[in-house]
């Protein structure tokens, strides 16, 4: 049992040193919902449609800002207040994967600004740790998150293995101010042998050597208060198994969050193309997800 699945999300709330995964975890425990919405639709109308009708049971939502014909930073503002008045937080699914200098421009400015309306964001550690560094100079000053991209739900993809171990590497070197979680499909963030090894010996916080995850960032497992905790969200859900044709790839609820011990499932068309039954289609998933979280617990 991997050590974080074994706590509550209120519990992983009270110890979180960034704001967002802290707010996301509190409205996770509040709502009763480990479901994540992606609303891959086109035009602002749509989007703020399924927001307003499947907003009260998700604890986020998941956009792709340049896919909405008809974007303007007024949409962002409304997408914010509904947000705040709903009870969930807003994650820019942009999959960064340029230089630092490049990166930092393209979540600040341009047309989408995303760091000035997005809880939480997204980037490929494909260019290296530069890329965190540069969206950390905009994003953590402004309390928000970054997940790294450790493994991907589509078929053959190359996220995978030594790429997928050096994603979580690079995540622990970079400390625990912004970086706080992964898109993955598993629970990718296992405990090293040496922080385990080192944990047994009493020698943590910048006493060992060669370990990333125990290099005076407080993320080796030193106790509970200095234990890392990184969030897992997880795409590729629906309430059974399949794809598309596409190369995309579906896991139940259950396997997702009990079988794999993720946090929060990301569902798409699973619930904005069941049109007219999105808000009965959403409640659904979040008690699948619930359910499967509760069971967890339990064992
Ligand atoms: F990083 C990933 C990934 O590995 N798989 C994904 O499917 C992100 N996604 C996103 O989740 C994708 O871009 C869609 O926005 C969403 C899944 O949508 P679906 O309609 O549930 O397949």
């Amino acid at each position: 049992m991997h050590p974080t699945t074994i706590k509550t999300y209120a519990e992983r709330a009270k110890l979180h040193p960034n704001p967002t995964a802290r707010r996301l975890l509190e409205i996770m425990e509040r709502k009763k919902s480990n479901l994540a919405v992606s609303v891959d639709v086109t035009t602002v109308k749509e989007v703020l449609d399924i927001v307003r009708s499947v907003g009260t049971k998700v604890c986020c939502v998941k956009t792709h800002c340049d896919i909405i014909q008809d974007f303007t930073l007024d949409f962002a503002k409304e997408l914010v207040r509904l947000s705040q008045q709903m009870d969930f937080i807003i994650f820019e699914d942009r999959k960064f994967a340029d230089i630092g200098n490049t990166v930092t421009l393209q979540y600040s400015a341009g047309l989408h600004r995303i760091s000035s309306w997005a809880d939480l964001t997204n980037a490929h550690p494909l260019p290296g740790p530069g890329i965190i560094s540069g969206l950390s100079s905009v994003g953590q000053p402004l309390g928000r998150g970054l997940l790294l991209l450790a493994e991907m739900s589509s078929k053959d993809n190359l996220a995978t293995g030594q790429y997928t171990t050096e994603a979580v590497q690079m995540a622990r070197q970079a400390g625990r101010g912004f970086v706080v979680g992964f898109i993955a499909m598993n629970r990718v963030d296992i405990p090293s042998p040496v922080s385990k090894i080192q944990k047994v010996n009493g020698m943590v916080n910048g006493h060992g050597h060669g370990n990333a995850s125990v290099n005076g960032n407080g993320n080796g497992y030193g106790g509970d208060k200095e234990m890392e905790d990184y969030l897992i969200l997880t795409p590729g859900v629906q309430l059974s198994k399949g794809g598309d044709t596409l190369g995309q790839q579906y896991r139940t609820p259950h396997q997702v969050i009990f079988d794999s011990g993720c946090d929060v499932i990301i569902v798409g068309r699973g619930i904005y193309a069941v049109k007219g039954k999105e808000a009965e289609v959403a409640e659904e998933y979040r008690k699948a997800a619930w359910e499967a979280y509760e069971r967890r617990l339990r064992c």
